[in-house]
């Protein structure tokens, strides 16, 4: 009898197309409105939506998708009802950008570049809910982002105010503070200048502490939260008052508020720094010096920020001319401005203390101000030579009734005392900001606010929304400091909603981070158009169970989501007030050394080798190219490894009359165990690449010798395989006799607890001769299998580079000896 080949060797594109035309049929992943309502077990798989840029998926989305789907589908064979949506960010300026660049308009460009998103993401075999898609500039979708500004105006936390504000002069539009990294654009590079413009600000800052507080009690990677954390900025420490010197009674004299994290060093400021925009320099300079204080504010005004951020900027100043009193001391200190003082921060005035600040001491240096010494390492040394800042903790000196104290106790002690005298109090200070939204640009939501000049900003009643974005055919941002949409007349000439009077539409569009800031309380209620979120939905369904995505979203959309979550939670919209119960954040590909980036131009797009390999072959690829959470990596020629794997995987499933039935003996079936054991506790801590080589050394041990496999040893090897190459795993799975989903059903194996521990040997692995690792493996485990797990070891992986192994030295249960060629 001749076989028919077509059905007998691996053929990854057939059976991946068969079993995505196959799912999409049945609705596998699909869950409708009923499912959502009714599921007993729900599971909120949620990965970070990508914005759809013309290059298409690269391998870097691939992978945060394909991490996220193994665990969506690992919960899912275990019984959970997984709702694992994708949509798509498709608003901002990386879209208008590009559409800018290559001369279409983004209305006619975005919806291709879905559509070719979609095709791929399809293809890439995730077990999306196609049913419960987003797309953030879909009318339908930002009605809602609208919706949520107003309810934010309407609490009080949108605020338009004039501020100084970073300014891109290549994308001519403001940026968030989070949006620039070292002093540039985070999209073009171009450094960021300063302006004045009046924008709309969500009012983050009110949400500080709970925001900082919440971190506790939400179960994040480490590194994301204290990447918050630090973002946060929460500064104790004190305001203190210092009256400015003039003729009359201390009661009507103005005062310079300070912000200081060292109220113990306060009787060691011998002068006072203002921001050269601190609104009392007027008032204290003196005619003589006016000239020159007018020059120098004038020459900092032109400056941007960052600049003046640096710290090893050589420092620069002016005298005013005028004097204030330090509060603790009684004595006269000289007043001036200077551009490292930044108005934003604080109160825009530093009580200088040259003895123990750097900055300071090399301000005070400079221009020959006195330095005191008020904090002295130990009592012992107090006239030490005062060569540089002394920064640390210590003894106070020179400080009247408070020498001698601990300078920590003395913060809160100094602090107290001025209190008494109405001359300062504690004060918590947050680094955080508030979120700037507007933006002048086109491609973006319409900020749903209509100016009248009887009733002021008037919201845009809910039965107008959305503000439908309008096709402007020259979207091309300008100079001007307004959006486009301020060009066309015939759009922001309205009827005020309140009084009817002739208003006009605020012509700003609101900031990307605002559309991805809402969108997982979007995907259960999707089909909706009667409500941003149906109640009973998001009961069922949030907040999020598991999140997953990258790091570099640790303080903007990470940070955004929190607050919007928390003010609607506020509002009584929402129960909870954290969206994401956990995240994880997931590590990045590299390329030929560095950072997968577009910027780079070392983006790779997954279709050719998902043509040439198969989608399940690419996703073990990724998954096993290093710990998910740490990434790794990317080689061309790394597919090879997992290819053979899957092949070598259908070759003994395949045919499954050649199966044969008896049970596993009895070591095979301790190694059994003990792979389903390793494989569920790493897939449950996303350590996809321990999970794949504990599957790459089974099947090792169910072929050693070229023995004949039973059924009852890749059956469950099939099931285990699943969440990482599910295509293959569906065939195979049909083929051993079962009629129904893989993803339908509880599916998972379990293990014998006692089987999967007992006789397990501890292996040295040594690389050259010199030990570099341990493996564990059961006993009697085989020279093939040693090997497979030796390479398999991170620590090992290193060592052996990309040379090759000449000789092997194998004493079994005890030692692998790698030797290199
Ligand atoms: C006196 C002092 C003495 C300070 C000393 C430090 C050390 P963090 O921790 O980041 O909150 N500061 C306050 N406002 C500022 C502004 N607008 N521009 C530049 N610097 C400003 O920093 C708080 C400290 O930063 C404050 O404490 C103040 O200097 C400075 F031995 O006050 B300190
Ligand atoms: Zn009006």
């Amino acid at each position: 009898m001749t076989r028919d080949d077509s059905r007998d060797t691996y053929r990854p594109g057939e059976i991946e197309e068969k079993w995505q035309r196959t799912w999409e049929e049945r609705g596998t992943y699909r869950r409708s409105d009923q499912d959502l309502r009714d599921a007993p077990r729900p599971f909120y798989n949620l990965m970070m939506f990508p914005y759809p840029s013309a290059e298409g998926l690269h391998v870097g989305n691939m992978y945060a998708f394909t991490g996220a789907d193994v665990y969506g589908r690992w919960r899912r064979m275990q019984g959970h009802d997984v709702f694992e949506p994708i949509g798509f960010d498709a608003f901002g300026i990386h879209s208008e950008n590009f559409a800018l660049k290559v001369g279409m308009h983004p209305m006619e460009l975005i919806p291709r570049n879905i559509a070719n998103f979609t095709r791929q993401l399809r293809r890439s075999g995730a077990m999306y809910d196609w049913s419960h898609t987003v797309d953030t500039t879909d009318p339908r979708y930002y009605k809602w982002t609208q919706w949520i500004f107003v309810q934010l105006f309407r609490r009080g936390l949108a605020e338009k105010r004039e501020a100084p504000v970073n300014w891109c002069p290549s994308c001519k539009t403001v940026l968030a503070n989070e949006q620039i990294i070292a002093g540039a654009c985070e999209r073009c590079g171009t450094p960021v200048e300063q302006r004045v413009l009046s924008q709309w600000f969500f009012k983050i800052t009110d949400y500080a502490q709970r925001l900082l507080d919440n971190l506790a009690s939400i179960d994040w990677s480490e590194s994301t939260k204290r990447a918050q954390e630090n973002w946060i900025g929460r500064s104790d420490g004190a305001e203190l008052h210092f009256l400015i010197q003039g003729p009359e009674a201390p009661a009507r004299r103005l005062r310079i508020t300070v912000f200081t994290t060292r109220p113990d060093t306060v009787l060691g400021a011998t002068f006072m720094v203002l921001a050269p925009e601190h609104p009392l320099v007027g008032e204290l300079t003196s005619d003589a010096r006016r000239a020159v204080v007018d020059a120098y504010r004038a020459a900092a005004a032109a400056m941007d920020l960052v600049s003046r951020k640096k710290m090893d900027k050589r420092k620069t100043g002016v005298f005013t001319g005028g004097y204030c009193v330090n509060p603790a001391t009684g004595q006269d200190i000289p007043v001036w401005i200077a551009d490292y003082v930044l108005m934003e921060y604080g109160t825009g005035a530093v009580m200088a203390v040259p003895g123990h600040d750097e900055r300071d001491f090399e301000f005070a240096t400079q221009y020959g101000l006195p330095i005191v010494r008020v904090v002295a390492e130990s009592a012992a040394d107090p006239d030490a030579p005062i060569e540089q800042a002394y920064l640390g903790p210590g003894v106070l000196v020179r400080s009247g009734e408070f020498s001698g104290m601990d300078s920590e106790s003395a913060k809160s002690a100094i602090t107290e005392w001025l209190r008494a005298r109405g001359l300062g109090q504690p004060r918590v200070h947050y680094r955080l900001h508030d979120w700037c939204i507007s933006r002048q640009r086109y491609w973006g939501p319409p900020i749903p606010i209509i100016y009248c000049p009887a009733c002021g900003a008037v919201p845009v009643p809910e039965s107008d929304l959305p503000v439908v974005l309008p096709y402007v055919e020259n979207y091309r941002p300008d100079e001007s400091g307004t959006s486009p949409l301020a060009r066309v007349e015939e759009w922001y000439r309205v009827a005020c909603p309140q009084c009817g009077k002739e208003g006009r539409r605020e012509t700003d569009v609101s900031d990307t981070f605002l559309d991805s800031a809402w969108y997982f309380l979007r995907y259960p209620s999707a089909k909706r158009d009667d409500v941003a979120f149906d109640a009973e939905l998001t009961r069922t369904w949030l907040p999020v169970n598991m999140y997953i995505g990258g790091e570099e979203h640790a303080v903007l959309h990470l940070l955004y989501s929190r607050f919007v979550t928390m003010a609607l939670h506020d509002a009584g919209l929402l129960a909870f007030e954290e969206p994401y119960v956990t995240f994880r954040k997931h590590g990045l590909l590299i390329k030929d050394g560095a950072k997968m980036s577009k910027s780079r131009g070392n983006v790779v797009v997954p279709d050719h080798y998902i043509e040439q390999w198969g989608a399940d072959t690419f996703r073990t690829y990724l998954m096993f190219l290093g710990p998910y959470q740490e990434g790794g990596d990317f080689r061309d020629r790394g597919l090879q490894g997992p290819y053979g794997f899957l092949n070598r995987l259908w070759e003994t499933v395949v045919p499954i009359e050649e199966l044969g039935s008896a049970a596993p003996d009895a070591k095979l079936e301790r190694h059994l165990h003990l792979t389903i054991r390793k494989v569920t506790e790493a897939i449950a801590t996303l350590r996809y690449n321990t999970a794949i080589a504990a599957l790459m050394e089974y099947l090792n041990a169910v072929r050693e010798g070229g023995r004949r496999a039973n059924r009852a040893e890749v059956e469950p090897l099939v099931q285990l395989v699943a969440p990482i190459a599910p295509h293959i795993a569906e065939e195979l799975w049909q083929r051993l006799g079962h009629a129904s989903s893989l993803f339908d059903g509880v599916t998972w194996p379990a293990y014998d607890a006692v089987k999967a521990t007992a006789d397990t040997v501890q292996m040295v692995v040594q690389v050259n001769g010199k030990v570099r690792g341990r493996i564990v493996l059961p006993r009697g485990a085989s020279q093939d299998t040693a090997r497979a797990a030796a390479v398999a070891e991170e620590r090992v992986g290193r060592f052996l580079g990309d040379s090759s192994v000449s000789k092997i030295v194998f004493v079994p249960d005890r030692l692998i000896n790698l030797v290199l060629a």
